[in-house]
Parts: C-alpha cells; sequence; structure tokens
C-alpha cells in the first residue's frame, strides 16, 4: 500500500565543512528514500542547514564578513556536496529563509500567549562552545568547553511540564526512538527532574538570530529554532495540506544530538498541539583509527579525499560502503582499506564477476541472446523464492530503517548466484545439456536482474548501466518481477562494471 513518507537529516551547522559523518547519515537517507519510492511510497525527504548562532557570528567575525555571507559560502558547500552525490531530496531548507523565520516567530509568540514562555534570571555557568547552560556537575566534570559564570535574564519554556507526558508517551509508542538503547538512554536521563528551556539569547551577547516577536532586546536560541525546520519545511503555515500529507516525520540523526530531538523538540511540538514525529533513529560514530574524528586529533578525512577515492572506483561505491559499514547501530572504524576491501569482495568479485560469467556465456553459446528456459526445475525454483524472500526481508529492514541489513541481505543474494551457477556449470552443460544450460543461464541472469532492482537505490549509476547492458527494457529504481526477463532479447554491450582495485596501490595513494 502506497503511504505518504517524510524523511529529515538534521540541518548541519555551517561553520564547518561537510564531512564523512554529514555525508553518511544525508546518504543514508537518500538511500531510505529511494527504497520508499521504489515501493511506490510518495516521499519527501529534507535536508538542510543551521545557520544561526553564537559560532556563525564568530566565524563571520574572524573572516571579516557578515554571518549571513559566512551562510551563503557554507550553504553552498553542502548543496554541492549533495548534487555531486545526486540525492534526491525534496527540499533543502536554510534556517535563515524568510519562511522559516516566519514560523519560529509564529511559535514563539502562539507558546508566549499561551503562557508556555516566562522571563526570568539566571546566574551559573553557561559553555560558549556549546551555547548551553550547563548545570554545576557538568562544570565540575568538565564536560562542556569554553565555561564562563554568566548572570542574565531570559525567557524560558515550560518544558518541565511536559516529563510525565514525555515519558508516558516513550513507553506507549516503542517504535518512537530507536535503536532500543538510545530510547533507554533518554528514559534514564528523564529519572532526573527536567528543568524549562531557556530559549532567548540577549543581543548585546548574540545578534545573529531570529528575533524575539514580544522582545526586540533578544534572539532565539539556536536549537529552538533549528528544530522548528522540520515543520516549516512540510508546510507548517503556508501549506495545509502538504502538512497533514507529510506529518508526522521520521528523523535520522546521530547520538550526539539525542536529548535536543528526544526531549526538547517533543515537549516543544506538545505545547504546540503538533503530532510528536513518527520516529527518531540516532546513529553511532564512525571514527577513524579507533578514535572520534577530530582535526586535532589529526584523524579527520575530509570530502576531498573522499572524492579521490570516489575517482577510482565511482560515487556509487561510496554509497554503498557508507550503508553497509556504517555506525547504523555501533560505531564504525573508516578506513581506506576497509572501503577497497570491501568494493573488492561485495562488488568486483561478487557482482562484478557474475555479470561477466553470465554475459560471456550468453554471447558464446547463444548469440548475445537470452536463452529460452525450459521448466525450471527444483532448484531454478528455489532461486526464483529467495528472490522474492530477498525482496520480503529487505522491505522488512527498511521499516525499520536498517540499511546496513539491506544491503548485507541483497549481497547474499548475489553471493547465492554465484553458488547456484557453480553448482550447475553451464559452461559444461552448454557442451552436453544445451536445453539444460539454457534453463540455468536464464534463471542465473533473471536471478542477477532482479538483484540489481534491489540493489539499485544503494548503486543508483552502476545499476542504471547495468539495465542499459542487460537491454531488457526495465525502468531502474521499480520494483521487478523475476520471471520478467525477456527470452530472445539481445544482451547490450558488455562493460566492466566493477574492475578489482589492485590493493597494491593502496600505498601509492
Ligand atoms: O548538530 N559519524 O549539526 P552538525 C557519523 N545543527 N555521523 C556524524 C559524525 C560522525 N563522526 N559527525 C557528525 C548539528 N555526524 C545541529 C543539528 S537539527 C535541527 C540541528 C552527523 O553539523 C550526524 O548526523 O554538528 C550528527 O547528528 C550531525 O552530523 C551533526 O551535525
Amino acid at each position: 500500500m502506497s503511504q505518504s513518507f517524510y524523511i529529515t537529516t538534521p540541518l548541519y551547522y555551517v561553520n564547518d565543512q561537510p564531512h564523512i559523518g554529514s555525508s553518511y547519515t544525508t546518504l543514508i537517507v537518500d538511500i531510505i528514500s529511494m527504497y520508499r519510492r521504489m515501493k511506490g511510497d510518495d516521499v519527501f525527504f529534507l535536508t538542510g542547514t543551521d545557520e544561526h548562532g553564537q559560532k556563525v557570528q564568530q566565524a563571520a567575525e574572524k573572516n571579516g564578513i557578515t554571518p549571513r555571507e559566512h551562510c551563503d559560502i557554507y550553504a553552498i558547500r553542502f548543496q554541492e556536496l549533495w548534487s555531486y552525490f545526486n540525492l534526491s531530496n525534496d527540499d533543502f531548507i536554510r534556517t535563515t529563509e524568510s519562511r522559516h523565520v516566519k514560523v519560529v516567530q509564529h511559535v514563539l509568540q502562539m507558546l508566549f500567549d499561551k503562557g508556555e514562555i516566562y522571563k526570568d534570571s539566571y546566574e551559573g555557568w553557561y559553555s560558549i562552545a556549546d551555547e548551553l547552560f550547563i548545570s554545576e556537575k557538568d562544570h565540575e566534570e568538565g564536560n562542556h568547553r569554553d565555561v564562563r559564570r554568566i548572570s542574565e535574564t531570559n525567557y524560558y519554556f515550560k518544558m518541565s511540564t511536559y516529563q510525565d507526558q514525555l515519558i508516558e508517551y516513550i513507553n506507549e509508542h516503542p517504535d518512537f526512538i530507536q535503536p532500543v538503547n538510545r530510547k533507554n538512554e533518554i528514559l534514564s536521563f528523564l529519572k532526573q527532574p527536567l528543568k524549562d528551556l531557556c530559549i532567548s539569547r540577549p543581543k548585546e551577547r548574540l545578534a545573529w538570530g531570529i528575533e524575539l516577536p514580544f522582545d526586540s532586546a533578544y534572539v532565539t536560541y539556536v536549537w529552538f529554532d533549528a528544530l522548528l525546520n522540520y515543520i516549516t519545511a512540510a508546510g507548517y503555515l503556508s501549506d495545509d495540506t502538504k502538512f497533514q500529507t507529510y506529518w508526522p516525520a521520521v528523523h535520522l540523526i546521530g547520538k550526539d544530538i539525542l536529548t535536543t530531538h528526544c526531549v526538547y523538540w517533543p515537549t516543544m511540538l506538545m505545547a504546540m498541539g503538533i503530532p510528536l514525529p513518527k520516529t527518531i533513529f540516532a546513529h553511532g560514530w564512525w571514527t577513524s583509527k579507533g578514535q572520534k574524528m577530530s582535526k586535532s586529533l589529526g584523524n579527520f578525512i575530509d570530502m576531498e579525499t573522499i572524492q579521490a577515492y570516489c575517482d577510482n572506483v565511482g560515487k556509487d561505491v561510496y554509497r554503498y560502503f557508507m550503508a553497509k559499514e556504517g555506525p547504523l547501530l555501533n560505531d564504525s572504524d573508516f578506513s581506506k582499506e576497509r572501503f577497497y576491501q570491501t568494493y573488492n569482495t561485495d562488488l568486483a568479485n561478487d557482482f562484478g564477476n557474475l555479470v561477466n560469467r553470465i554475459f560471456k556465456l550468453i554471447k558464446k553459446y547463444y548469440n548475445g541472446k537470452i536463452p529460452l528456459p525450459g521448466n525450471l526445475g527444483k532448484e531454478e525454483q528455489a532461486m526464483k523464492i529467495a528472490a522474492e524472500a530477498c525482496q520480503d526481508a529487505i522491505m522488512t529492514h527498511l521499516e525499520k530503517l536498517h540499511v546496513n541489513a539491506i544491503a548485507i541481505e541483497a549481497v547474499a543474494y548475489v553471493t547465492s548466484i554465484n553458488k547456484y551457477l557453480e553448482k550447475t556449470e553451464p559452461w559444461k552443460l552448454a557442451k552436453t545439456d544445451p536445453d539444460k544450460a539454457a534453463t540455468v543461464l536464464y534463471t542465473a541472469l533473471a536471478s542477477l536482474r532482479f538483484s540489481a532492482a534491489l540493489l539499485y537505490p544503494l548503486l543508483p549509476k552502476k545499476m542504471s548501466e547495468f539495465f542499459t547492458m542487460l537491454n531488457n527494457g526495465d525502468v531502474p529504481g521499480t520494483l521487478m518481477q523475476w520471471q520478467d526477463l525477456h527470452a530472445g532479447r539481445e544482451l547490450g554491450e558488455m562493460k566492466a562494471l566493477f574492475p578489482r582495485y589492485d590493493m597494491k596501490l593502496l600505498n601509492e595513494e
């Protein structure tokens, strides 16, 4: 059944370049979107940039430009990277756009009028680096950088009043926070009394933000502003039909921003009277040399390095690698050895070899025309049934957003086609039993075609090339029937889709 499906990435800060981490979340959201579209769903995929706050103001000052100029330069870097990867996002929102400013100010005024926002003074610790008020305990433990003692009057959102309602909601909706360890993290966080959320910053300290509609001496706290993007882009206040169609969303985020998404955001929505997100899924970290990537540790992998790998083996391979080996549930270590090894094993050896073998045999024994099969035997039926089972399993993993499992499932099916060929040995049968050889080669090719359809969202460019080679009149990106391979049609020109990467070159790069 076709469904509308709204999925988002975090809005990335414009004080940094895009990197493996931001590319990971964005690519897997793209992959999930493509599988959903393949299934027939009406998908809305959103990404964008988070542009207000102290860090942007400071970075702009340092470079002698205005914050807006700074944002324009950085937002383009994200947009360019997403178009380099041919991503299928339906919208790219920047929090400095007027459509968003309008929503933020509307929500603030509404909550202020409802008595959900009040003014109060505070004296305590504030982390400039994290733009957060922190507790005495956090300060003592040294959990935040650049901490100063400040005394300030600000506006607060009555977040604490929603604590019990939020706990109840989380307990009653097992899919709301995923995976389960993250849900438990939030439930344990909620065992402490929840504080109200400071949602303003005085302009004298920070000018780069959205002005409070009820007090022009303040701007909005960057998280209160940024989270609202998810409803702005879905048409809140501007397009009610769109909003009714797509909201609530599925949010894919990294584990670093769990609390803001699973506590601030749902309580804000409760106060506004808007349904909560369907799911908030927080993935783990890409690490490098076993540690969180950081510029200061010198283990940071930038996108120029990644683009050089892509020049060698294709952009699709990076996408595939992100999905199959990425830190969806547990942290995962990035290395170029692992990248090329995965490429050689799964794509060059498994898929690539299979294409070569089958195409060469059909060219040699059937003049390049897809052979007409006889009755399918037990093993051939088993390949067909396994293909359908593989598709069902992929759709189940898709519901849970488990992209690693999707990739593993699809590749396991490709491996089973290789095994089938090794068992049936059509290169021998072609000489002794041509009818059986025709059935075997048809079965292998039908299975390969089916696996290519299932792999398409992971490797769209490569699989499109495969479908051109196959010349069966298929539309890539759609679900296919195993038996819709047309016997008698001539195969297209053969091309090496995944030439083996010579691991000896690793040290030369
Ligand atoms: O937090 N491994 O933006 P941000 C995997 N603007 N993913 C990683 C990663 C890594 N090593 N490093 C970063 C913000 N990420 C806010 C969000 S949303 C309304 C506002 C990814 O630029 C991961 O998705 O710091 C993480 O959540 C996100 O980048 C943080 O991006």
